[in-house]
């Protein structure tokens, strides 16, 4: 249920406030303030956003050459660095000038103060596990909206009252730019190494992370997936701390007095009976075991928001999944389509390898550090590799000897090919899955582009064998 309305932030009212980068969570920042007569100072490095920002009524001042005495905030992107590898110019100068630096959850959290907070923070499955709680919580009945990293940026959603809770995914970036942000619901999925330069290493990403539980009191409810040592530790010490409400998660053992997956099945131990909810398998929007730790959190977190057990398990078996995480575009000749184009390293690219056992990946694209390292115990599950993009020569050269590979350039060669190998080679419960392991940059404009230049090739594949649609040329693709 979502009512209609914009958010003006009137704390600030009368005042100058600063706010660098203008991408969308800046952009609707600065219309935020606007609408709530604050003196806005907009800024942003590139000519070409500051252009497309004036178009829409922001009013730009150079942050870098402006008099800071008299400003009340700075409102920062949350991909600009503050602190570490090295402060951003404009940030360094606000500090001297001993001016806040916050980001829009700050601002969301001042101005909408009766509303229920949800938080999800991780580094992997936040957007799955945040998308399930919005579509779970929304079929419960409750006035949801739903933002953060996911996509929405927190100042665009509509206002809320008491009877509305905001579902937010926080990167580790906006709760260091959040600090008096308290979520009446607070989960972390998982710490893997992810963001160390800006966070100065692995203690500063975990000490980050463990923001989601700042401010949190008796009155509140601290959700912690405890299948990782950090994450374990950090349960251990809130546990120990007995301050909020502390329910342990895990997606493959036991968790006594919490939310656990076990042979997976969902069972809810919160109040000591340890009774199995539902069977998680077989559910296709919710692939795989990292799906199981997003599901049992989510479960966790709707319970804790109020919502009825029977219809959080409703939630979960109808939902519909997200958009480029494993998502089930087709099935074409028996053969499925999956979209993973989210998934730009390999930890995400071994996360969907791991759900099926005859696969046709699509790989490449921008290298990330490490490249394929660690998908090797996965090599059984590929019958056959096919690589685009700048990383496909070195790609090629890991992957030579263990898989067969085909070098393909193009996305649409790639989809092509690896049709035809499948249907050629006849393999049950085949999946073609685009799964790069890398970033976009080299072909596409983002992931998201990415993922919908497979889908529209998918969606543009005659049913019938392949070879057979163009009159049996092997290879050829319709015009
Ligand atoms: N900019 C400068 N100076 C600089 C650097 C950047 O002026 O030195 C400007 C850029 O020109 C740009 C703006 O700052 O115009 C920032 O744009 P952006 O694309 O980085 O950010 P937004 O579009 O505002 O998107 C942000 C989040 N981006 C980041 O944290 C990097 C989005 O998360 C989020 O969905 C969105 O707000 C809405 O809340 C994306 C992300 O990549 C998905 N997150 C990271 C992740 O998931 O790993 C943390």
């Amino acid at each position: 249920m979502r009512g209609p309305g914009v958010i003006e932030v009137v704390s600030l009212q009368g005042r100058s406030v600063a706010v660098l980068g203008l991408g969308r969570a800046g952009l609707a920042t600065a219309k935020a303030l606007k609408r709530g007569n604050a003196d806005v100072w907009a800024w942003d490095d590139d000519a070409e956003a500051r252009r497309v920002a004036a178009g829409e009524g922001v009013p730009l001042v150079d942050l870098h050459a402006c008099e800071w005495s008299d400003v009340a905030a700075l409102v920062q992107s949350p991909g600009i660095p503050h602190t570490h590898p090295s402060p951003h110019p404009v940030a360094a100068l606000a500090r001297q000038a001993g001016c806040e630096i916050i980001g829009d959850v700050e601002l969301l959290a001042r101005s909408q103060r009766d509303a229920r907070y949800i938080g999800i923070t991780g580094t992997n499955g936040k957007s799955t596990t945040t998308a399930l709680i919005d579509h779970v919580l929304g079929a419960a009945g409750q006035r949801i909206e739903v933002g953060g990293n996911i996509g929405t940026p927190a100042l665009a959603m509509e206002p809320l009252g008491s009877d509305g809770t905001y579902v937010l995914e926080m990167s580790s970036y906006q709760l260091e730019l959040s600090p008096s942000v308290t979520f009446d619901v607070a989960v972390l999925l998982n710490i893997s190494p992810d963001h160390l330069e800006r966070h100065r290493g692995m203690s500063g990403y975990v000490a980050a992370k463990k923001m989601i539980f700042q401010g949190q009191t008796a009155a509140h409810t601290a959700i912690v997936c405890i299948d990782d040592a950090h994450c374990r530790s950090i349960f251990e010490d809130l546990d120990a701390a007995s301050g909020q409400a502390v329910i342990p998660v895990s997606g493959h053992a036991r968790a006594a007095g919490g939310v656990f997956v076990f042979d997976g099945v969902l069972h809810d131990d919160t109040e000591g009976r340890a009774a199995p909810v539902m069977d998680l398998r077989g559910l296709t929007t919710l692939p795989g075991a990292h799906n199981w730790q997003n599901s049992a959190a989510a479960y966790a977190a709707a319970k804790a928001a109020g919502a009825a057990p029977r219809l959080i398990a409703e939630g979960i078996g109808t939902y519909s999944g997200l958009a480029h995480r494993q998502e089930l575009v087709s099935i074409v000749d028996a053969i499925a389509y999956v979209n993973d184009s989210k998934a730009t390293n390999a930890d995400a690219s071994a996360k969907a390898l791991a759900c099926y056992d005859n696969v046709y990946w699509i790989v490449g694209g921008q290298a990330k550090h490490g490249g394929l390292q660690g998908l090797e115990p996965l090599m059984g599950r590929i019958r056959h590799a096919f690589l685009i993009g700048e990383a496909a020569p070195a790609f090629a050269d890991s992957l030579r000897g263990k898989v067969d590979i085909s070098l393909c350039g193009d996305l649409a060669t790639a989809v092509w090919r690896a049709r035809d190998t499948a249907v050629r080679e006849g393999f049950e419960d085949a999946v073609v899955l685009l799964s790069p392991a890398c970033a976009s940059f080299d072909q596409f404009a983002n992931f998201e582009a990415r993922g919908d230049a497979f889908r529209a090739l998918v969606e543009a594949m005659p049913a019938g064998r392949a070879g057979e649609a163009d009159g049996g040329q092997p290879g050829g693709r319709p015009s």
